[in-house]
C-alpha cells in the first residue's frame, strides 16, 4: 500500500491551525475532503512520524469514534473516513435506533417510543460524552483508586470490588441535566437534546457508601472527585474532560452504584465499561463513566464542569436571556419531577380509545401522581402508577383514553411528587439550558 499524499490544502491547513473547536463536528471537519478532515483531526497528533497511517493519540480517538479495535490499522490510511462514520451516518456501535445529536464527542439521544421499555436496554441507554472514550479497556487490569481525605486509602480491581462488598442489582434512572435543552428561547448552547437524554437500565455494582466506608472517611470531608479515563478533546495529556462529585452526605446514599454491568452484561463501551458509577436522579454528570478515581475532599469539587455555568442555574429566576454573574449560579443537585410518553409516539394514527404509557420520575423522590390530559389541560385523568422497581428508579403508568370523534388531539403527561411539585407548563429560562421538566406532550390523529 503505498503513502498517502498530504493534503492539498495543507499550507492552508497549517497557516490556520488554531486548536480545533470543542465544538467541531466530524462532518464539518471533513468538508472539505476526506485528507483534509483527517489531517485537522488525526494529523497533528500523528505528524512526528507522519507516514500516512494513523497511530499513537490519533488511532486511539479513530477508534474511540468507531467503538471497536481496528485490527488492520497499521494499514489503514491516513485521510480514510471510515465507512461506519461516511456521510454523516454514524452508526453508533452496540446503539439501536439513537439520533445523534453531535459526532464529536458523541451525543446521541434515544427517541421517546424507543424508552417504552421498562428497563432500558443498553443499546438504547442514551449516550453524553463530554471528550474522547478510552480506546482501550481492560476489565481483568482495571483499577479504582479511593483516596483523598480518608485513613485507608485503596486500589481495588473490579474482582476486589465483587469479592469485598455486598453485590447489588438495581433499576437507576441517569438524565443528562441538559435534557429539553432544545426548547430553551433564546436557545442555550451545548447539544439540543430533546426528550431521550434519559434512561433507566439495570445496573450491578457496590455501593458508593459501603466503599467510602472501607476507606474510612476523615472527619472533615465535604465533598467527592471523579475521574475517569477519558481524555480531553485537545488531546492535551492530563486535561480533564469532566470531573465532577457529589456531596459526601449524597455519597452516602443507599441508591448510589459504582457499577461493572449493565442489563445483567458488560457495560456498553460509550456508557463507561468497564466501571461506571451511576448516581440516580441527580445531573447525569454526577455519573462518572470509566471510572479510575474517587477522591475525598475537604471542600466542594472544582474539576472541569463543576465550577462557572456548567450543571449550574441562577439562584433566582431570570429574564429569557438576562445575563447571569457567574457568581450568582448555583451547583444543580437532585432533577426535578418529570414525565415521558413513549406510547403512542408523537404524530400516531389511532381508533376512539388508545392506551397511553411511559414513565415518571423525581429525583430523590417518589412520584405520587401522573395526570393525562387530551383536552390541552382543561381537564386531567390519573393514570395508573406503579411503585419503582427500587429507590432511584423511574416509575411506569398507563392511562386508557377516549376521544369523543376525529380529529387532532394532544394528549399530555404531567407528573406530582411527593413533595406536591408538578410539572410546569412553562419553565424559567436559564442560560445554558437545564432543568427543562415541562409537561409532556404527544400529538394523536384520531380517525
Ligand atoms: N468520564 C466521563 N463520565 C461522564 C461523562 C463524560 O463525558 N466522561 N458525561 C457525563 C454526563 S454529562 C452524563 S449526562 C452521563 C451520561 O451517561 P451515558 O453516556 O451513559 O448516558 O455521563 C456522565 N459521565
Ligand atoms: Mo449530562
Amino acid at each position: 500500500m503505498s503513502v498517502i499524499e498530504k493534503p492539498k490544502a495543507e499550507s492552508a491547513l497549517q497557516a490556520n491551525s488554531a486548536p480545533l473547536k470543542e465544538s467541531t463536528t466530524l462532518s464539518e471537519l471533513y468538508a472539505d475532503g476526506a485528507a483534509e478532515g483527517d489531517y485537522r483531526l488525526f494529523g497533528r497528533v500523528a505528524d512526528s512520524d507522519r507516514r500516512g497511517f494513523l497511530r499513537g493519540a490519533g488511532l486511539g480517538a479513530m477508534t474511540a469514534l468507531i467503538g471497536a479495535n481496528i485490527p488492520y490499522h497499521r494499514f489503514m490510511p491516513s485521510g480514510l473516513i471510515p465507512v461506519a462514520l461516511a456521510d454523516g451516518h454514524m452508526s453508533l456501535e452496540g446503539k439501536d435506533g439513537l439520533t445523534v445529536l453531535n459526532d464529536r464527542p458523541i451525543n446521541a439521544e434515544t427517541p421517546p417510543h424507543l424508552l417504552d421499555d421498562d428497563i432500558t436496554p443498553s443499546e438504547r441507554h442514551f449516550v453524553r460524552n463530554n471528550g474522547i472514550p478510552p480506546s482501550e479497556v481492560n476489565p481483568s487490569t482495571w483499577s479504582l483508586k479511593i483516596d483523598g481525605l480518608v485513613d485507608n486509602p485503596m486500589d481495588l480491581s473490579i474482582e476486589d470490588l465483587k469479592d469485598k462488598f455486598k453485590v447489588y442489582t438495581k433499576a437507576l434512572l441517569i438524565e443528562c441535566g441538559g435534557n429539553g435543552r432544545a426548547f430553551f428561547d433564546p436557545p442555550a448552547k451545548g447539544n439540543q437534546w430533546t426528550y431521550g437524554a434519559v434512561a433507566c437500565s439495570e445496573w450491578t455494582g457496590v455501593r458508593l457508601k459501603d466503599v467510602l466506608k472501607a476507606a474510612k472517611i476523615k472527619s472533615g470531608a465535604v465533598y467527592t472527585a471523579h475521574y475517569g479515563a477519558d481524555t480531553h478533546l485537545s488531546g492535551k495529556e492530563g486535561k480533564l474532560a469532566i470531573s465532577r462529585g457529589v456531596p459526601i452526605s449524597k455519597a452516602m446514599d443507599d441508591s448510589i452504584l459504582i457499577a461493572f454491568a449493565q442489563n445483567g452484561s458488560a457495560i456498553s463501551p460509550l456508557n463507561g465499561a468497564p466501571l461506571r458509577l451511576v448516581v440516580p436522579g441527580w445531573p447525569g454528570s454526577c455519573s462518572q463513566k470509566w471510572l479510575r478515581r474517587i477522591q475525598v475532599r475537604d471542600q466542594v469539587h472544582d474539576g472541569p464542569k463543576m465550577t462557572g455555568k456548567a450543571y449550574r442555574v441562577p439562584s433566582y429566576s431570570v429574564e429569557a436571556g438576562e445575563k447571569v454573574a457567574t457568581k450568582d449560579f448555583e451547583i444543580i443537585e437532585r432533577m426535578p419531577v418529570k414525565s415521558l410518553i413513549t406510547h403512542p409516539r408523537s404524530g400516531a394514527k389511532s381508533g376512539e380509545s388508545l392506551e397511553i404509557r411511559g414513565h415518571a420520575w423525581s429525583g430523590d423522590r417518589k412520584v405520587k401522581a401522573v395526570h393525562i390530559s387530551k383536552d390541552f389541560g382543561a381537564t386531567w385523568q390519573k393514570a395508573r402508577l406503579q411503585a419503582a422497581a427500587n429507590k432511584g428508579a423511574w416509575q411506569n403508568f398507563k392511562a386508557e383514553v377516549e376521544f369523543p370523534q376525529s380529529g387532532y388531539y394532544e394528549v399530555w403527561s404531567r407528573a406530582t411528587d411527593g413533595a406536591g411539585e408538578s410539572q410546569p407548563h412553562a419553565i424559567d429560562w436559564n442560560p445554558k439550558g437545564y432543568l427543562n421538566n415541562t409537561l409532556f406532550r404527544v400529538a394523536v390523529r384520531v380517525s
